[in-house]
């Protein structure tokens, strides 16, 4: 079997995998090995910190999810809000 790692952020109750375009742009700057990156997710802006493995909003700190990478076949909710059939 393939190893796929792919990046979650956290729910309530579960973990959300980001889309794939959000995913690669992540997996892009995590490669280059940077500290931080930010993101455009439903018209907000967000950070996302690799250090402390956090995803917030940058106008809004205290909006605040854990992220993780992990492998694709891990246990999740669903893609970036739509929950698995
Ligand atoms: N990708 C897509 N939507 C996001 C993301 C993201 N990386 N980050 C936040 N949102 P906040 P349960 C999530 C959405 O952090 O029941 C899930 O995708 C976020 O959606 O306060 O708690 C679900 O759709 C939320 O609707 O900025 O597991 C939903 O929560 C909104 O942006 C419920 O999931 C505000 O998030």
């Amino acid at each position: 079997e393939e190893e796929v790692y792919c990046w979650f952020y956290e729910g309530r109750n579960g973990w959300w995998q980001y889309d794939e375009r959000t995913n690669a742009e992540l997996e892009d700057a995590y490669t280059k090995k940077k500290k931080s990156c930010e993101l455009l997710i439903a018209g907000f802006l967000y950070i996302i910190d690799f250090v402390n493995m956090l995803q917030f909003r940058r106008n809004d700190p205290s909006r605040r999810r854990r992220i993780k990478r992990d492998l694709m076949n891990t246990p999740k909710k669903g893609v970036a809000g739509v929950r698995l059939s």
